[in-house]
C-alpha cells in the first residue's frame, strides 16, 4: 500500500533540520494561523529544529504571532507552502531554492509547485488540514497552536457558514475543543474587534452599492474614499464578507484602489453564480464562491462587472 500523505509529510518534517513555512501574499488569518501554528507544533515535537515562518506581516493580525526572515543558508532545507495554489502568489520564497518542498492547500488546483503536494479542495481551510495532519501523525499540538488553527478555520469558513464546512470540519474542531479547552471569548475578541471607522465605512458601502437587475452588487472605492474613511485596500476588500444573504443579491464585489501596488484589488463573493471562472478570465482566481482579482484600471473593473452580471443572469435563468 502506498504510504499515506500524513506519514509522508511527517517523515519529511522529521528529516530536515531547517524548515521554512510560507503562505500566500496578502496575509489572512488562515494563512498566518496555519503557518505559525505549524511552526509551534514542529518545535513542540522535535528539539533542535530551526523553523521559520516567512512573508510580509499584517499589523491587524499580529496577535497570531511574529514572522521571521528567510534564512540565508538554505542547504538541506525543507519548504512547506501553505494555503497557496500557485507559485506567483507565494509570499517570499521560491521552491527551487530548497532541497525539498511540500504544498498543503485547500484551493482548487492551479499548478504543481512543490515536490510533494497535498491538495484537498474540499477542506474548509489550510488550518483544518494542519489539524487533520496532527491528529494523524506523531506531531504534537500545543494549546497556543490549537487556538491559532481554530482562528484560521473560523475565519476561512466565516464562522462555519461557507460550503466547505463539513462533518470533518466539525469533527476536527470538536476534538480540538475537547483536547485544548480553547478560550473562545479571547480568540474571537482578537479576530473580530475592529476600529469604529471600519463600521462607519461599512455603512458607506451599504449606502453606495450598485445593484444590477440580475442581482449583482458592487462598489468601486477610489483613493479619495479610502482616505476619507482612513482604511486600506485590504480591509476594504475584507468587508465583502459582510454583505452575504441580502435579498435579491446573488453575487457581489468590492473593488478598492491599492495604493501600495498601484492597482485595483477586487474581492468577489457569491451565493449561487460560480465566480472563479469569471475571475480567472481577468487573471484572478480562488474558490467557486469566493474569488479575487487584481486589475489595472477602473475601466477593467467595468469589464469584469459586465462579465459577473452576465454570470448572475445565467444563474437566475437556470
Ligand atoms: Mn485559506
Amino acid at each position: 500500500m502506498r504510504m499515506n500523505i500524513y506519514k509522508k509529510i511527517y517523515n519529511l518534517i522529521k528529516k530536515y533540520d531547517t524548515i521554512v513555512l510560507a503562505r500566500h501574499v496578502g496575509a489572512d488569518p488562515d494563512a498566518l494561523g496555519s503557518t505559525i501554528g505549524l511552526k509551534e507544533i514542529i518545535e513542540n515535537t522535535f528539539e533542535h529544529k530551526k523553523v521559520y515562518v516567512i512573508g510580509n506581516p499584517a499589523s491587524r493580525f499580529k496577535y497570531l504571532g511574529s514572522l521571521d526572515k528567510l534564512p540565508s543558508n538554505l542547504e538541506n532545507s525543507l519548504l512547506i507552502v501553505l494555503d497557496t495554489p500557485d507559485k506567483l502568489r507565494i509570499d517570499g520564497a521560491s521552491p527551487e531554492l530548497f532541497t525539498y518542498s511540500i504544498k498543503i492547500d485547500h484551493h482548487p488546483f492551479i499548478e504543481k509547485v512543490c515536490d510533494l503536494e497535498w491538495i484537498d479542495d474540499e477542506a474548509s481551510s489550510a488550518s483544518q488540514m494542519i489539524i487533520e495532519l496532527v491528529y494523524n501523525t506523531k506531531l504534537k499540538m500545543t494549546k497556543s497552536a490549537a487556538g491559532k488553527l481554530y482562528i484560521g478555520l473560523v475565519a476561512d469558513t466565516d464562522r462555519f457558514l461557507f460550503t466547505y464546512t463539513t462533518d470533518k470540519t466539525f469533527h476536527l474542531v470538536s476534538r480540538l475543543m475537547n483536547d485544548y479547552k480553547l478560550d473562545f471569548e479571547k480568540l474571537y475578541t482578537n479576530l473580530y474587534t475592529r476600529p469604529f471607522k471600519e463600521v462607519k465605512f461599512e455603512g458607506y458601502i451599504a449606502n453606495n452599492l450598485t445593484v444590477t437587475d440580475n442581482g449583482f452588487a458592487y462598489i468601486k472605492l477610489t483613493e479619495d474614499i479610502l482616505s476619507e474613511y482612513d482604511v486600506d485596500a485590504a480591509s476594504a476588500g475584507n468587508m465583502v464578507n459582510n454583505f452575504n444573504y441580502i435579498e435579491g443579491i446573488y453575487a457581489w464585489a468590492v473593488f478598492s484602489y491599492d495604493k501600495n501596488n498601484n492597482n485595483i484589488r477586487g474581492s468577489i463573493r457569491s451565493r449561487g453564480p460560480i465566480v472563479n471562472e469569471v475571475a480567472s478570465q481577468f487573471k484572478g482566481g480562488g474558490h467557486k464562491y469566493a474569488s479575487g482579482v487584481r486589475l489595472n484600471s477602473f475601466d477593467e473593473v467595468d469589464e469584469l462587472v459586465k462579465a459577473l452580471d452576465l454570470q448572475c443572469k445565467k444563474y437566475i435563468e437556470k
